[in-house]
């Protein structure tokens, strides 16, 4: 007969390929042996080791699912793959291969010349340069399209002046895209490279979530930017929209890697811990905790290769992405909040792992369009009533 097997209720091994299992397998080895024993440090410590851009490149891990340009050209089934084994460890690890691959690296595959491409992605593929997304500023999050900074039209290229907050890796990034308004008011995409004069970058210090990421400010001041910077096929605040759209898709897949990190964790807990004479797990309260973790976190990874397929076929809407990336990540934070309590006070420890992953799911509910912000996205185009 068919047999029922706890971590993997609806058979997803069986939906992958062999290769998609193969990469699977080498980020989940990596991520296990390499990123594991660094994260309760980083965490503590605040800190981000960047030997890991550099693992990641061997690894064949960046800008992955781009054709060409010393890229590995994997399908998104495998990227996602490889997101959700990086969460299972610590958001700041998806977060890294995220904003490389996804809002770094492509934003100048899609939107930018071939000369830009052959200068830029073959250095990022091999973490040589380091790259960020500039888009949020201090009072422009939820509604980018309101952006403050301007790119003045001069002489062979244009002045940049504004200020970028909440970019993850800013204060270590080599190449920064910036997202700023043209003379006419048209949202425009530039690379930026550290050393430019009027360019600084400053960290954001004292964060309770996504500790080990090093998140920070652009700062822009006349920054002086060559026309042969600027992003040819960007036009408009679908540009940055469109890269988001990828990013957010491996949001989907981390959040259940956290998701499931948290709840293997629960349910081991409540095996070996005792109260009242008999394990946690003998109770039909902690029972029920498990039961609706499990049902959560399968759901959501159908829908992900779901999605993943649907996308690897051109066919993934935005609104899709949406859906899934809300869904995920709110039901990741319950499910940490849910891990966290069956840990009693031992889940306040960070040596238990399940506080920090409860603390990042928070930003994660954030960040790449918040849960609410996600909401109405789907509301509009239920309804074709624009909340915003
Ligand atoms: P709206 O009128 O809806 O659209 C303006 C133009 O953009 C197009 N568009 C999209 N195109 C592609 N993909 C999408 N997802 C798109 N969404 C919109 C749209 O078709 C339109 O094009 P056109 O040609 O007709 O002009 O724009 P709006 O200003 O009303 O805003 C709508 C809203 C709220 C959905 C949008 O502004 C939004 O998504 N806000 C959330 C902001 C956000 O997600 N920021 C993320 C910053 S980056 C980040 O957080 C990285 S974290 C990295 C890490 O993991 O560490
Ligand atoms: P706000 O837009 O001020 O929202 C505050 C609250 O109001 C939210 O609950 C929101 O849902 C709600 N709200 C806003 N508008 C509406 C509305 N119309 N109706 C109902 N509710 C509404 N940005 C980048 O560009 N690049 C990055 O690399 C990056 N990395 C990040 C890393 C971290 C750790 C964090 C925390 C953020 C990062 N961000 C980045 C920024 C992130 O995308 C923004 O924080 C996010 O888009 C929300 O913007 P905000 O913080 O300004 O919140």
């Amino acid at each position: 007969g068919a047999q029922f097997s706890w971590d993997d209720p609806f058979l997803v091994e069986h939906l992958l390929t062999p290769e998609e299992i193969m990469i699977r397998d080498s980020a989940r080895d990596y991520a296990q042996e390499r990123l594991t024993p660094r994260i309760l440090d980083a965490n503590r410590h605040e800190t981000f080791d960047v030997e890991v851009m550099q693992e990641l490149a061997e690894l064949g891990f960046l800008g992955a699912t781009i054709e060409g340009f010393g890229c590995a050209g994997i399908s998104y089934v495998a990227y996602g793959l490889i997101a959700r084994e990086f969460e299972r460890v610590d958001t700041c690890f998806r977060s890294a291969l995220g904003v490389q691959s996804t809002l770094s690296m492509l934003p100048i595959y899609l939107y930018g010349s071939q000369r830009q491409r052959e200068t830029y992605l073959p250095p990022m593929a091999r973490a040589e340069k380091l790259g960020c997304f500039g888009l949020t500023e201090p009072d422009h999050g939820s509604d980018p399209g309101g952006m403050k900074t301007r790119a003045r039209k001069v002489d062979r290229g244009y002045r940049l002046t504004g200020a970028k907050t909440w970019i993850t890796h800013a204060p270590i990034a080599d190449v920064m895209i910036v997202w700023a308004k043209d003379d006419e008011g048209i949202v425009r995409g530039f690379i930026l490279e550290r050393g430019m004069e009027g360019l600084a970058t400053s960290k954001i210090e004292g964060k309770f979530s996504v500790r080990a990421s090093p998140t920070g400010q652009i700062h822009m001041d006349d920054v002086f930017v060559p026309e042969e910077n600027r992003l040819p096929g960007a036009r408009g605040v679908g540009a940055p929209f469109g890269c988001l759209n990828n990013a957010r898709f491996g949001i989907c897949w981390g959040a259940i890697g956290a998701a499931e990190f948290c709840w293997h964790a629960s349910r081991q807990y409540a095996m070996d811990r005792k109260q009242f004479g008999k394990p946690l797990a003998a109770n039909q309260l902690i029972q029920k905790k498990l039961a609706d973790m499990q049902t959560e976190i399968t759901l959501a990874l159908v829908s992900c290769i779901h999605l993943s397929r649907l996308r690897d076929e051109g066919k993934a809407s935005p609104e899709m992405v949406s859906l899934l990336k809300r869904n995920n990540a709110g039901k990741a934070l319950e499910i940490a909040r849910l891990a966290r309590d069956i840990h009693g006070g031992n889940g306040i420890s960070d040596e238990y792992h399940v506080i920090r992953h409860m603390m990042n799911m928070e930003t994660v509910n954030t960040l790449e369009g918040t849960h609410d912000i996600h909401a109405l996205v789907l509301g509009r185009a239920q309804t074709e009533i624009s909340a915003f």
